[in-house]
């Protein structure tokens, strides 16, 4: 019980468990859906709110990722990761068993139709989550590793908006594929660092770029990817670019937000997200330089 405290655990749930839990997957219960399958809010019996990942049926790919995101995360315990509670394998099915996180996906609040207005320091709160629960994949836990699926739907906020990064289907050990090429290129379009698109080449820079992406529409407020962006994301970095670069970064903020531009958490995000996507990976920050920019304790030289 000593482990399970300490989140070292994963439990095994019981399908009668997580049926009474959702209300036997009541479709009121559903908090979202995926191409994985559909997540769901349950209770347990100790009061506990859950979200209930099920895999949709026959689906290969998603099994594999499944067993994947079992063996990456069980164990894994930081306040900016999605806590895996256990999972069930019962009725042959496979159920991921997760923390609960009442304020949904970032993209949501960036973009949603009901979302609320994010103000400079929540974002800059958000950003460092994200920056610091990457920097604890990277180099803070036994296992290092790359989560290679760093996006706004990916990044789930709690009561307090506090950013904890979730979806670990497609993590890798670092050891794993640091030294070869990946054959296999899987990551979400728009957020993909061009050298791992192009050649495969899979390091932790490349959930740095990812995270750059995603520095840029926390600042912005534009997405380059959906659920609405025209714009693609290599246009808008080089936009920010170019903008940064006449001295006229203003434009690239959020327009709710410009009035109140002078602010120095945006200035550094924006500086952090150009540093980030770098084309050249070596000349990307480590996550933990990330973290340390952002919170004003390194200087950002692009
Ligand atoms: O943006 P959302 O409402 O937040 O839509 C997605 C959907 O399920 C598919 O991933 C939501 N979701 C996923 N995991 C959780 C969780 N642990 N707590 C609350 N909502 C979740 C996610």
């Amino acid at each position: 019980r000593d482990l399970k405290a300490q989140g070292l655990q994963t439990v095994c749930f019981t399908w009668r468990q997580l049926q009474t839990a959702t209300n036997n997957f009541d479709q009121a219960n559903k908090l979202g859906e995926g191409g994985f399958g559909t997540v769901f809010k349950g209770e347990l019996s100790d009061g506990t709110i859950i979200a209930v990942k099920q895999l949709s049926s026959n689906s290969c790919q998603g099994n594999r990722e499944f067993v994947n995101e079992i063996g990456m995360i069980s164990g894994l315990n930081h306040p900016n990761l999605v806590k895996l509670y256990g999972c069930c394998v019962e009725k042959n099915q496979l159920l991921l068993v997760y923390e609960y996180m009442e304020n949904n996906s970032l993209a949501l609040a960036l973009y949603g139709n009901n979302s609320q207005t994010l103000d400079w320091e929540t974002r800059q709160k958000i950003c460092v989550g994200i920056a610091r629960g990457l920097e604890f994949l990277h180099e803070g836990s036994m296992i290092r590793m790359v989560h290679r699926d760093i996006k706004t739907t990916n990044v789930l906020l709690d009561a307090d908006l506090n950013a904890k990064i979730s979806d670990f289907g497609l993590a890798r050990l670092h050891e794993e594929e640091h030294s070869h090429i990946s054959t296999k290129i899987a990551g979400t379009i728009g957020y993909m660092a061009p050298e791992y698109a192009l050649w495969g080449q899979l390091t932790e820079k490349a959930d740095v770029y990812s995270f750059g992406v995603v520095a840029m529409e926390i600042v912005s407020g534009k997405s380059n990817v959906k659920p609405q962006g025209n714009d693609d994301h290599v246009s808008l970095i080089n936009w920010a670019l170019a903008l940064h670069q006449t001295g006229d970064a203003m434009e690239v903020v959020d327009p709710v937000l410009q009035g109140d531009f002078n602010s120095k958490e945006a200035v550094r995000m924006i500086k952090v997200a150009l540093v980030c996507t770098n084309s050249s990976p070596a000349l990307r920050p480590t996550m933990l330089e990330a973290v340390q920019m952002l919170e004003g304790e390194m200087e950002i030289t692009p």
